[in-house]
């Protein structure tokens, strides 16, 4: 292998799209879609709410200023209006619906992180958590980013955090990631090591990828780190943060009433997909370390016109030529 430049523009623009090599240009990648913006959606629950909307445009501002730097502390989750039944509610079906990994990283993320009914942690506290336990850091965001810069974070084990809430009118599901998707869904399952690389291999997949391709992985990762399910001792339990953070989907899922298929990274990455509600059809994993080595088989067959490796000492990605 032969070593290409440290330049970013190194990669000529018509062979790959532009992608980040160091934390600090995920300072780029902020890309948001506005599909569920409560200013311009007029489904949205918050539509008609003018005191929810200024939060939400307050909140935003803080995460577009935010610049990535050990000295800038992110800023708290709304902490006051989390519907405590959100939590009370999910915390007594996770026991028979979610898979052994969640709930031994709720365990400690309610022993240690201030996990319960009553408040919403802070994210400096569950970010410093998570960089213990696998190296993933958070990052606030305003909305839902692009599915490009979204999994080029997560090649640097960067999650991109969203920090207002679901309006209390609909607790049990909301069509958009929020706080309580991130807090309840994602974090316990980066907290897991083997799960963190799993998803940090879809983010390294994804860098300088062709628009193509990149649908491919963001459906991927739609059926697995959002809405996946695996087998574990015979039965089947969510892994997806998606289900895992929405009472209302995370029972249909388990319930036999959709459809079931295996996970196969070729046939699910073309499965459409719909935003809105619940899903017809779930995907099922075998095991972690099954979806792990599929989706490594797939991603080496995605054509780039060279290979990328994340050095874990630098937290920079190295572009090499193809060999
Ligand atoms: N539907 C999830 C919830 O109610 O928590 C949130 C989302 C997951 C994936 C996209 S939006
Ligand atoms: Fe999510």
């Amino acid at each position: 292998l032969k070593r290409v430049a440290d330049d970013v523009r190194c990669v000529p623009e018509e062979k790959a799209p532009w992608f980040p090599r160091q934390i600090k240009d995920l300072d780029r990648c902020n890309m948001l879609i506005t599909k569920f913006d409560p200013d311009l959606d007029c489904d949205h629950p918050g539509y008609n709410d003018s005191e929810y909307r200024k939060r939400r445009a307050a909140i935003a501002e803080l995460a577009f200023g935010y610049k990535q730097s050990p000295k800038l502390r992110l800023c708290a989750a709304e902490a006051t209006r989390c519907p405590r039944k959100v939590y009370q509610q999910l915390r007594s079906i996770y026991p028979s619906l979610a898979c052994r990994q969640f709930l031994d990283s709720l365990q400690q993320l309610e022993e240690e992180c201030g996990y319960g009914e009553d408040r919403i942690p802070q994210l400096k506290d569950v970010s410093a958590f998570l960089k213990e336990k696998t190296g993933f850091q958070l990052r606030p965001v305003a909305g839902l980013l692009s599915a490009r810069d979204f999994l080029a974070s997560l090649a640097f084990r960067v999650f991109q955090c969203t920090q207002y809430i679901r309006h209390a009118s609909s607790p049990m599901h909301s069509p958009e990631p929020d706080c309580c998707h991130e807090l309840l869904g994602h974090i316990p399952m980066l907290a897991d090591k083997e799960f963190a690389q799993f998803s940090q291999e879809i983010g390294l997949a994804s860098l300088g990828a062709s628009d193509e391709e990149i649908e491919k992985l963001s459906t991927l990762y739609w059926f697995t780190v959002e809405f996946g399910l695996c087998k574990q001792n015979g039965e089947v339990k969510a892994y997806g943060a998606g289900l895992l953070s929405s009472y209302g989907e995370l029972v249909y899922a388990l319930s036999n009433e959709p459809e079931y298929r295996p996970f196969n990274p070729e046939e699910t990455a073309m499965q459409p997909y719909q935003d809105q509600t619940y899903q017809p059809v779930y995907f099922v994993s075998e095991s972690f370390e099954d979806a792990k080595m599929k989706l490594r088989k797939y991603s080496a067959s995605i054509k780039r016109p060279f290979v990328v490796r994340y050095d874990p000492f630098t937290c920079n990605v190295e572009v090499l030529d193809q060999p």
